[in-house]
């Protein structure tokens, strides 16, 4: 039994394929007809590359005991008749965890140790990192053997105050962080930092990937989380009790890490089993449903339609049991419909989206090659035919004439290797504006802030100081990079003007989406920064690691903002540079053509055989283009169909990215 979930991402793999299939007919039609840049094929191994990368992320979050494990067995895990995430009353998950599926490696859970919270290395590097984490080896056959392994998420261990203080987990203030003070002077801390399931389920091989969060104000501890994960998931599901209701908590991380920081979130008002009650009938159970379902919108300040009730055990108990009546009552077909219908609708048309972007306008220059080539050989044929019956002066005067329009033309190419040049010297400034160096000199200058005092003062001040001066640089880019298309567009008006090439409209370089990100950054670092909780906690350890996550992502921001760069230098240049080049070898074959005819009158029916059957086969370069053409413009993705959700950030095309 399929359902819409299962359906949902099957579609997203599909149109990820069809993608990848239209990139490696294009790369192979590039190489058939010799006429690619070896730039243009790299570029497309890369998307290709990027592409099959490309994971839908779900996260979860939500105060402790919500059932965020529970939902995430349910809605994926309950094939395998059993509860694989461990989900307990009271606190359960103590550690964030990323499910997925890679081919490369045997099943496996990885648990990377506490301790390394006192390493400065991030999260993203230790994961590159197996060395560093216990791993397990999983038997996807043998679901009670996952289970017992997967028991090692919720592993505490008692450690003397002084390394939980060390290790930036214990708060003297405020009890309520997880740690309390015995007699004895040990506390409980979680026993790992961050779990991997690498799992072959059929949903994580078409390219899911789920995120679980523990509760209770651990997000915070990981700041490459709530900066990054949780922000950049494609989907996060909030959690909410019915028999809790709104928290104070449950608020508090809902401001904080969920509503103005991700663009695609649902509110789950989990439990609803609470309010079954035998002695009640079923429209008094509805009314008292609706009731809260419309309490929790409001506190949230959601639209009704974006707060869906369910409850995840019951549906869990009901997929292992095979009992339909009980699985409609849980309405979780309502959640996978809304993650069906919306959530992955929207990663696929921003996927199409950013191949388009970059591939487009490699393919409108191809189609255009092709085509001018086509036209070309028509013209050709038709001045040789009418040389048909004519002597060989009127030809000589003709020839003339044409090598007189070649010179002219090489004499334009000639100037174009000027502009070509001056714009790729334009461009090496460009790049250099956004080098490595240039960044590390602006986060040393921020770092001098910091040095000072570990506040969050002087955190504000270094952030405010670096998030200016990179500004400041994607500024002077915007200059370098409007300067680069005046001459561009001024060197392309001459061909318009004097050879009759058709109209190009380059590409504008926008780093609008880079501002956003830094703009999103410096309002993290607020929030940080007006965080009791924050406040209290061992100071220099918390600011510290707040503050190399916050470069990191600065500095993640910055590169891929010189990748877009670099590869709009691309498709600006590259099209132009193609169209001049092949106009000359037209003008180059015509004149060739015409010294052929003019020695040889005799060979001119065989000659115009010989154009015709290019024509032809010229016919089937432009046939496949054009499929080309067509399959990457075609909307693959299914328009939602009832609530229009607001859009996501484009997607990383060069990580996927
Ligand atoms: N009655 C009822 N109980 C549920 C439901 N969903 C989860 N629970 C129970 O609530 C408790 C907490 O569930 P978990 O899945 O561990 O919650 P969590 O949000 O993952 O909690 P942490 O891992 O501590 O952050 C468990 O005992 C679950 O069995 C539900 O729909 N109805
Ligand atoms: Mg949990």
């Amino acid at each position: 039994m399929t359902n819409r979930l299962e359906q949902g991402v099957a579609q997203y793999q599909q149109q990820r394929n069809a993608l990848l299939a239209a990139l490696q007919a294009y790369r192979a039609w590039l190489d058939r007809h010799a006429n690619a840049e070896a730039q243009q094929t790299l570029h497309l191994y890369d998307l290709e590359e990027s592409l099959r990368q490309d994971k839908l992320t779900l996260a979860f979050v939500a105060e402790f005991s919500r059932g965020k494990s529970e939902l995430i067995n349910a809605l994926f895990f309950a094939d395998l008749k059993q509860r694989l995430l461990p989900s307990d009353v009271g606190r359960t998950t103590m550690c964030p965890t990323e499910i997925f599926y890679d081919a490369e490696t045997h099943p496996y859970l990885r648990l990377l140790p506490i301790e390394s919270r006192l390493r400065d290395d991030s999260l993203a590097t230790l994961k590159r990192m197996p060395i560093e984490w216990s791993s397990i080896r999983l038997e996807p056959d043998n679901p009670t053997q996952m289970a017992t392994a997967f028991r090692a998420l919720a592993e505490v261990k008692r450690v003397p105050l002084a390394v939980a203080r060390a290790l930036g987990l214990h708060d003297d203030n405020a009890p309520q962080t997880g740690s309390n003070t015995p007699a004895d002077g040990m506390v409980e801390v979680p026993a790992w930092r961050y779990a991997l399931i690498n799992f072959p389920h059929p949903l994580l091989k078409s390219g899911l990937s789920i995120l679980d969060t523990p509760g209770l104000n651990a997000l915070g501890n990981e700041p490459e989380l709530t900066l990054n994960a949780i922000p950049s998931a494609h989907a996060v599901l909030f959690l909410l009790a019915t028999d809790t209701g709104v928290t104070r908590s449950d608020l508090d991380i809902w401001e904080k890490n969920v509503h103005r920081c991700v663009h695609h979130h649902i509110a789950v008002l989990n439990k609803i089993d609470m309010l079954w009650d035998d002695l009640k009938s079923d429209p008094e159970i509805e009314t008292a449903l609706q009731k809260q379902v419309f309490q929790t919108a409001q506190l949230l300040k959601l639209p009704r339609h974006q707060v869906l009730a369910i409850s995840a055990q019951k549906a869990l108990v009901a997929k292992v049991r095979g009992d339909a009546a009980l699985l409609a009552r849980s309405n979780i077909g309502a959640l996978e419909s809304m993650l069906a219908d919306h959530i992955i609708p929207s990663r696929q048309r921003l996927l199409h989206e950013s191949v388009n972007l970059e591939v487009l306008t490699m393919l409108e220059a191809s189609h255009h090659g092709v085509q001018t080539k086509i036209s070309g050989l028509r013209d050709d044929v038709q001045q040789l035919s009418a040389f048909t019956g004519k002597n060989r002066e009127i030809i000589t005067k003709l020839r003339d004439k044409l090598v007189l329009e070649k010179r002219g033309y090489d004499a334009a190419a000639l100037n174009f290797k000027i502009t070509r040049t001056l714009v790729q010297t334009h461009g090496r400034s460009l790049l250099s504006a956004l080098s490595p160096d240039v960044l590390d000199t602006m986060l040393n200058k921020s770092r001098a802030h910091l040095d000072e005092s570990w506040t969050t003062a002087s955190l504000t001040r270094g952030m405010q100081t670096l998030f200016d001066r990179i500004n400041t640089q994607f500024g002077r880019v915007d200059v370098l990079a409007s300067d680069i298309l005046s001459l561009l567009e001024a060197a392309y008006l001459r061909f318009q003007e004097q050879h009759d090439f058709p109209a190009l409209n380059p590409p504008v370089l926008s780093l609008d989406r880079y501002r956003q990100r830094l703009a999103d950054l410096a309002r993290s670092t607020d929030v940080f920064c007006h965080d009791p909780l924050n406040l209290m906690l061992e100071k220099r350890f918390m600011i510290n690691k707040f503050y190399q996550s916050l470069v990191s992502e600065a500095r993640d921001t910055f590169d891929i903002a010189r990748t877009e760069t670099d590869a709009w230098l691309r498709r600006t240049l590259d099209p132009l540079v193609v169209r001049i080049r092949d106009h000359k070898n037209q003008l180059e074959l015509r004149v060739e053509n015409i010294k052929k005819v003019h020695g040889n009158l005799d060979g001119l029916q065989e000659r115009i055989a010989e154009l015709n059957q290019q024509h032809d086969a010229m016919h089937i370069q432009q046939t496949e283009i054009n499929a080309l053409l067509q399959t990457l413009s075609k909307q693959h993705y299914v328009t939602p169909v009832h609530h229009a959700l607001p859009n996501n950030t484009a997607p990383k095309v060069q990580a996927v990215a």
